[in-house]
């Protein structure tokens, strides 16, 4: 093993000549050794030699050259880089000169200028193949069955250090949940930039056409636990984290562009609120109740926001087929220092789609994983999730013009008045390895941004800016959180933060602090080169209020409204009316539907009416002359406004099977639907074999009790007299129909399944029974129809039909 002292056969290094006034200083200063070795005198140690390499990197910081640059206006704009001195010797920054002795652990010196502890995840991955048990420690354990005990049948032992490291961590395994978001699913992917953007931003991955930069994307619900369904109706948060080349951005954003609330001051009254009630903890993952609804009627500025959360866009049908926003208005920055404002909008590939509200609540109790399996089976099966990023540019003088404030969550910008630029796509192609370490651990913070990318005044945001890295400091257990491998950035970091609790990163040196000569200036402030915040020019008296136009409660709410189809109405009415079904007071539902007066007759009437109420009258508004809005209707505004191009991929579809199933009516439906990407499963009366009517052995992968109706898009139902009579006669099967047809989902259905048909109560051949393909054979001509009706997500013409 080398060692520094085997090292000391070479020939001694001389001193740099200029500074061999400081190593004379240094000789009678170096306190690691003898200042003068017995026998030495011409031959410097390498202590002394040190402390001359310090003593002149020190001497080249006469004194601090960048002071003058802190002050005046000019500077402010224009900062400038930090003053250094190189070191003469790599040794002079070092913490000790034992960094050469290596050890299999020690390992290497710190490379001048790296800091390893960030970087790609590989080195933090581990697999035990072939190996064997340990502890923490490394110790190899011998018995992982039995405590230590003195005898056999005698008292286990406190020295059982193996058990009791084993009991401790497993007691420790728990960390705070989020206090909102706290459910959520994550995966790892990539940006890829359409153009370069720098004439608008410089920000880095904008940079160039084809640019790729690393992404980890996290999902959630915002109301339930950790634990919750994932179906319940709620806002879905959808965080990005873009691992740049100069450093971190998250983009955290949420699948509604809107929000609650206007001002972080409200924003724990409205958490109080919609979590569940304090007395009793209930309701989970909801927000149909009381307090909810107590608070949101008296702050009529979450008009808008109810909206989006009594629509479909609560349920959404997969992660992968939702939108997503950054909510605030935020900032472009070029590298000239000029500004444009920009929203940031993610727009599915495969289309916005979303379940309905009894098909929601049903599958809570099939798969509350429902989300969560979905997109890590897709990105498992290659059907990688995609995402196109789309911004609205705009100018301050646009700005100045629109109706509304663009500092005010609680409003989008219609896109008929700034329209989407897409800039480029987003594809999760991995899974996690381990959810604890990578979708529990990440930290995301609406702080982490990059130059190019600036905040506005929006007084929401600027209470997320202080928030989220609050949140983690609790959470993740300190302050070096950013260490955790799933957080650290991919950009080297240099700072002169140290200690907290669990750090990782081992700093080579003496020197914390800046300005420094001892560690040759470095790190120093980057100037031009690193963040700089936009100079907005602030001016105003300090108080606590809003702009006028923020009172304007209403346009945006009845915008929303009428911009959605017929179905999408009656939803938001079902929406409203669930909910509010579920709240105690009347006088709380009162209010509620005289706020929604102030948006449309139509809803309030549609909704009071469902509720068994007369209208109230309508609550006065906050500003009673408000804005003409720019526009009243705005299709995007509507799901379907965006159908993808998704096809039937990723699409969950169920071949009914049972003992004596025609397998000549199975086996080509099952292929051409697989070869369009679909995901086939045969279900059966029980899962495994069952016997087709021309002899071959079917393998039912799903049986009606593990994966009912609920769970898939389509339903085939084939040949075969007997296993009709099989299924007709099971009151699941029944069921699974009655659930296809009631969500309005294609049904291909051979005429020997009518008896099925029949006991399930389904008319199959009037006007309610759109997307229901009754045929004499499954042939091509069948299966196409069955294609193009899944393709369609959902026949709502059949919307209102029940059941006989
Ligand atoms: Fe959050 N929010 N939030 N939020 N938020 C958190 O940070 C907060 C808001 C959003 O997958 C917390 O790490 C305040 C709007 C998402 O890890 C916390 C305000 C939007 C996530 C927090 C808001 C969001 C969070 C909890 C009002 C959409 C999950 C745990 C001033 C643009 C991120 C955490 C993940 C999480 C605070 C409002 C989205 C407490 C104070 C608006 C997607 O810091």
């Amino acid at each position: 093993m080398p060692s520094r002292k085997d090292s000391s056969s070479q020939p001694p290094r001389s001193p740099a000549n200029d500074a061999a006034r400081a190593t004379d200083t240094a000789y009678s200063r170096t306190d690691s050794g003898p200042a003068h070795p017995p026998g030495s005198e011409n031959q410097p140690t390498e202590q002394v030699q040190k402390a001359a390499a310090v003593a002149a990197m020190a001497a080249g910081m006469p004194y601090n050259p960048t002071k003058p640059a802190e002050h005046g206006q000019a500077n402010a704009l224009n900062p400038q880089p930090g003053a250094t001195s190189p070191p003469p010797e790599v040794e002079a920054t070092g913490s000790t000169l034992s960094e050469t002795n290596l050890t299999d652990k020690a390992g290497q010196a710190a490379t001048p200028g790296v800091n390893h502890s960030g970087g790609p995840l590989e080195r933090f991955r581990a697999d035990s193949a072939g190996q064997a048990l340990t502890t923490n420690q490394g110790v190899r354990i011998s018995d992982n069955q039995n405590s230590l005990k003195a005898g056999l049948r005698g008292p286990a032992l406190l020295k059982d250090f193996i058990l009791r490291e084993k009991l401790t961590h497993f007691d420790h395994e728990r960390i705070p949940e989020r206090v909102v978001h706290a459910r959520g699913s994550g995966a790892h992917g990539y940006f890829e930039c359409y153009e370069d953007l720098s004439e608008i931003t410089c920000a880095a991955p904008f940079n160039s056409a084809g640019k790729i930069t690393p992404v980890f994307v996290r999902f959630s619900t915002v109301q339930g636990e950790r634990g919750s369904k994932d179906t319940a109706r709620d806002v879905r948060g959808f965080a990005v984290k873009f691992y740049t080349d100069e450093g971190n951005w998250d983009l955290v954003g949420n699948n509604m562009p809107v929000f609650f609330i206007q001002d972080a001051m409200k924003f724990p009254d409205l958490v109080h609120a919609v979590k569940p009630e304090q007395h009793h903890a209930m309701p989970q993952a909801a927000s149909a109740h009381d307090t909810f609804w107590d608070f949101v009627s008296l702050m009529p500025e979450s008009t808008h926001m109810l909206m989006w959360q009594m629509s479909d866009r609560a349920i959404p049908r997969s992660y992968r087929m939702m939108q997503g926003f950054g909510v605030h208005t935020f900032r472009f920055v070029n590298r000239a220092g000029e500004v444009t404002f920009v929203k940031f909008h993610w727009n599915p590939k495969l289309g916005t789609h979303s379940l309905v509200w009894d098909e929601a609540v049903k599958i809570s109790g099939a798969d509350p994983d429902y989300h969560r399996r979905d997109l890590w089976e897709a990105i498992e099966a290659g059907e990688y999730p995609e995402w196109e990023l789309c911004v609205q540019l705009f100018t301050e003088e646009d700005a100045a013009r629109f109706s509304f404030d663009i500092l005010d969550s609680t409003k989008i910008i219609p896109e008929e008045l700034v329209p989407l630029r897409p800039i480029g796509r987003m594809v999760l192609n991995r899974n996690p390895d381990n959810f604890f370490a990578e979708t529990e651990q990440v930290a995301f913070c609406t702080a982490h941004v990059v130059p190019g990318i600036d905040f506005t005044n929006d007084p929401l945001l600027a209470g997320r800016l202080h928030s989220y890295i609050d949140t983690q400091l609790i959470r993740l257990g300190g302050p070096n959180f950013h260490e955790l491998p799933i957080n650290a950035p991919l950009a080297p970091v240099h700072n002169n933060q140290r200690e907290g609790m669990h750090r990782q990163t081992i700093n080579r040196g003496g020197v914390a602090y800046e300005p420094n000569s001892l560690a040759g200036g470095c790190p120093f402030q980057a100037g031009r080169g690193g963040f700089v915040s936009f100079p907005e020019p602030v001016r105003g008296e300090e108080l606590r209020g809003k702009p006028e136009l923020f009172a304007e409660h209403f346009n945006q709410a009845a915008l929303f409204y009428n911009s959605q189809t017929p179905v999408e109405q009656a939803h938001i009415v079902g929406g409203f009316r669930f909910e509010l079904s579920k709240v105690t007071v009347g006088a709380i539902r009162e209010r509620t539907i005289a706020m929604l007066r102030n948006v449309s007759e139509d809803l309030a009437s549609r909704v009071a009416q469902g509720l068994g109420m007369a209208l109230p009258p309508a609550m006065p508004r906050a500003l009673e002359n408000p804005p003409e809005p720019e526009v009243t209707t705005s299709p995007a505004l509507s799901l379907m406004a965006r159908p993808g191009e998704g096809g039937i991929a990723t699409r969950m579809v169920a071949i009914l099977v049972a003992d004596g199933v025609d397998e000549t009516s199975v086996w080509p439906l099952a292929e051409t639907l697989v070869a369009q990407g679909a995901v086939v499963r045969l279900v059966g009366p029980h899962i495994g074999g069952l016997q087709g009517s021309g002899g071959s052995l079917l393998d039912a992968d799903a049986s009606l009790e593990n994966h009912p109706g609920v769970l898939f898009d389509a339903v085939a139902v084939p040949q075969g007299p007997q296993a009709m009579q099989v299924l007709a006669a099971d009151p699941k099967a029944r069921e699974f129909l009655q659930d296809q047809f009631l969500h309005c989902k294609t049904m291909l259905v051979s005429r020997d399944a009518e008896p099925l048909l029949r006991k399930a109560g389904i008319m199959a051949e009037d006007e309610a029974a759109a997307g229901v393909i009754l045929c004499d054979s499954v042939d091509a001509t069948a299966v196409q129809a069955f294609i193009d009706g899944i393709a369609r997500h959902r026949h709502y013409e059949r919307e209102g039909w029940r059941t006989l």
